[in-house]
């Protein structure tokens, strides 16, 4: 998944616009995009929604109300049953809040439902992130909020004067990277709010495929093709991946070749063919 587009799910016109926007996952959002007097008509709203909708569309993602509140178990009861592709957990503290949420989906029958979290909303969840490999085997991806973090943190703001995320978030995000990478599931990049400033999505959006993010999500329809090209892998990286398979084939048994002046190794063979692995998958 290259773009995931958070969709208040109480909001039926934004229903319909973002199954035809080109994400590649709506996230339905119980949690924070919905006022606390209308999470019981959000719930229901989601649950026709996925009971109505087109599934070869987009994939169809839950996210529901974080643990700590008297929703979250509803929700389940409620969503499971509708056979969503994924549930997302907010405000995960470690891998225990996805074993909880995955017995608890195996209890209701959930099949081959997958977990996403946002693992970063409170100070102490960063001290965690290498706690979800083998927490559960629906998790199958984890992201990062700087919202609810800095909220937690009490910060005036979490970007500098050059828009730039300063040091806890930038902390957040590594982490965030390194925890999924460590637990063999997808780095998917955080949200870019300022949904007009499509320059500064972009560039975000890069920066993030540079690192190994493999996805990042999106609040408004206009951030999906943005977000879909920057994750696709373009021509000239897809032959730069071709030329170093060549070039190690051509060499025989060896572990180094050059090509063009530069050293490549076992890594970066590594890289080339996930790269084209990942472009297979795509297509
Ligand atoms: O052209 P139309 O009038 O038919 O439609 C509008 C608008 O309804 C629609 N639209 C969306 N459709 C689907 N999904 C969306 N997320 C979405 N956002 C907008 O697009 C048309 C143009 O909209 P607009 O430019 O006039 O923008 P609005 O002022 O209507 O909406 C702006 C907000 C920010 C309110 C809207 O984009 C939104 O609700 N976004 C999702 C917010 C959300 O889910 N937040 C929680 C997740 S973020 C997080 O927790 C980080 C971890």
């Amino acid at each position: 998944m290259r773009s995931l587009l958070f969709v208040p799910a109480d909001s039926e016109k934004k229903l319909a616009k973002g199954f035809g926007s080109g994400a590649d996952a709506l996230i339905l959002d119980l949690e924070d995009s919905v006022a606390l007097s209308n999470k019981e008509a959000a719930r229901k709203s989601a649950t026709d929604y996925l009971k109505g909708a087109d599934r070869s569309g987009p994939k169809l993602v839950l996210r529901i109300n974080a643990l700590d509140t008297p929703f979250w178990e509803a929700d389940l009861e409620a969503i499971i049953p509708a056979k969503p592709d994924m549930i997302v957990i907010p405000k995960t503290l470690s891998g225990a809040c996805v074993k909880k949420v995955g017995d608890r989906i195996d209890r209701l029958g959930g099949g081959d439902i997958g977990i996403g979290c946002v693992a970063t909303e409170t100070a102490a969840s960063l001290f965690t992130l290498g706690t979800y490999g083998g927490s559960h085997p629906r998790l199958a991806f984890l992201t990062w909020g700087a919202e609810d973090l800095s909220a937690a943190l009490g910060a005036r703001d979490n970007k500098d004067d050059h828009g730039n995320y300063t040091g806890p978030y930038q902390l957040a995000r590594t982490l965030t990277l390194l925890g999924a990478v460590a637990a063999g599931v997808a780095p998917i990049d955080g949200v870019w709010k300022d949904f007009r400033d499509e320059k500064g999505l972009e560039a975000e959006a890069r920066a993030a495929a540079r690192d190994g993010f493999t996805g990042k999500m999106a609040i408004h329809p206009a951030q999906v093709a943005i977000i879909n090209e920057v994750f696709t892998p373009n021509e000239a990286d897809l032959a730069h991946a071709r030329a170093v398979i060549a070039a190690f084939e051509q060499a025989g048994d060896v572990g180094v070749v050059a090509l063009d002046g530069v050293m490549l190794d076992m890594p970066h063979l590594k890289q080339a063919k996930a790269l084209l692995a990942r472009a297979a998958q795509s297509n």
